[in-house]
């Protein structure tokens, strides 16, 4: 079988479609919970699949530190080793490098870093990173780019969104094609309209069967990731996929979609779950906060996961104030539900072509302060 998104309805700009690859097929827009380390932390892979995820994301990074890429490769792939038999998107690895700050060396050819785990020296190429999660046996595999961190002038953005379309054609040269499997270029180019519509130009030029943006979430601001989402978006080929790469909260992924994105990775709802706050469709709240020591109610009525179906929120708070691992379980399964349970709420608005009547509702209800 062929990798494609076949699209199944338009309203406005937005767009819901299906993504069908190797591992499944993946109703979008869709919200990718992060694996980083083979992994969706504090939750089994049973726990993932009844939120109603349908692809998750790995990193090369993570991975080719620990446990190796070659050793995920022997025990069967990333899906039989992390039991997660449906698509996986990894990310390529640039972005977390840079991440690092000091501990990286950039070069033409690409990266010499060392290890945030003990300090051994690593090198990252477009090629190598190709091949990397290719021995994970990604569905979809990410071009290896560089993510500059912003403010930066406008000859700095550019200079690096060039060396990252050079990276991209190193890449896809890299890439081996497999039925039902892909690679997605990454455009770059800051909050620069003229530099992302080059970056998309040089894309399309290499060709590639899904398109992330990324450089964006690196703090220049919603309305500026807007704008430039605005300049970006609609020089896209209208029959490829579309990923807003480490986005975002749940306005910027209303947001997102609106826009023509169509799918999302992020940690905010894992992360979130873990230090006690949680996403409601009443706006976030933070379980270790006194008022919930009584509260004998569910944490958000209606949501299906387990911590709203079988527990209170007074439960909740002495979980955390316990330090229980509990507590970092049952709230990422709440967010993650929460999350999904948002994309299908925005997938059945666009199917019945009034997502913006919803889009009002969703940001009233997280505007008023419900909790
Ligand atoms: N590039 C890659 N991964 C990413 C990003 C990027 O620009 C971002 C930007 N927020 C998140 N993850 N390869
Ligand atoms: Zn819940």
């Amino acid at each position: 079988m062929k990798f494609n998104w076949q699209g199944v309805a338009v309203d406005g700009s937005a767009r819901a479609g299906t993504m069908n690859t190797a591992h499944g097929n993946v109703p979008t827009p869709t919200f990718m919970p992060v694996g980083t380390a083979g992994t969706v932390k504090a939750m089994t892979m049973d726990a993932v699949r009844a939120t109603g995820a349908g692809i998750v994301l790995g990193n090369t990074y993570h991975l080719m530190l620990r446990p190796g890429a070659e050793r995920v490769q022997m025990a069967g792939g990333l899906h039989r080793f992390m039991d997660w038999p449906g698509p996986i998107l990894t990310d390529s690895g640039g972005f977390q490098v840079m991440s690092l700050g000091a501990l990286r060396k950039l070069d033409e050819d690409g990266v010499t870093f060392r290890s945030h785990l003990d300090g051994s020296a690593h090198r990252l190429t477009p090629e190598r990173s190709t091949q990397i999660q290719h021995a994970l046996d990604a569905t979809i595999t990410m071009c290896f780019d560089e993510c500059l961190q912003l403010p930066a002038t406008t000859e700095a953005i550019a200079a690096s969104m060039q060396l990252s379309m050079r990276w991209a054609a190193r890449s896809r040269e890299a890439f081996v094609a497999r039925d039902g499997y892909a690679q997605f270029g990454i455009v770059q180019g800051g909050t620069d309209p003229a530099l992302r519509a080059d970056s998309v130009r040089a894309l399309l030029e290499i060709g590639f069967e899904g398109y992330a943006v990324g450089g964006l979430a690196v703090g220049e601001g919603q309305q500026l990731m807007f704008a430039t989402l605005d300049a970006t978006v609609p020089l896209l080929p209208a029959t490829a996929p579309r990923y807003l790469m480490g986005v975002g909260t749940p306005d910027d992924l209303l947001g997102g979609v609106q826009r023509g994105i169509d799918m999302f990775d992020c940690v905010m709802p894992t992360r979130a779950g873990r230090t006690a706050r949680a996403y409601t469709g009443f706006g976030q709240l933070n379980l270790r906060n006194a008022r919930h020591a009584d509260d004998l109610g569910p944490l958000e009525p209606g949501c299906a996961c387990l911590a709203c179906t079988r527990h209170s929120r007074a439960y909740l708070h002495h979980l955390f104030r316990a330090e229980e691992m509990l507590g970092p379980m049952l709230l990422t399964w709440h967010n993650l539900e929460y999350y999904q349970s948002l994309m299908r709420g925005i997938r059945a608005a666009i199917l019945q072509q009034r997502l913006e009547s919803h889009a009002g509702s969703l940001r009233r209800a997280w505007a008023g302060s419900g909790a």
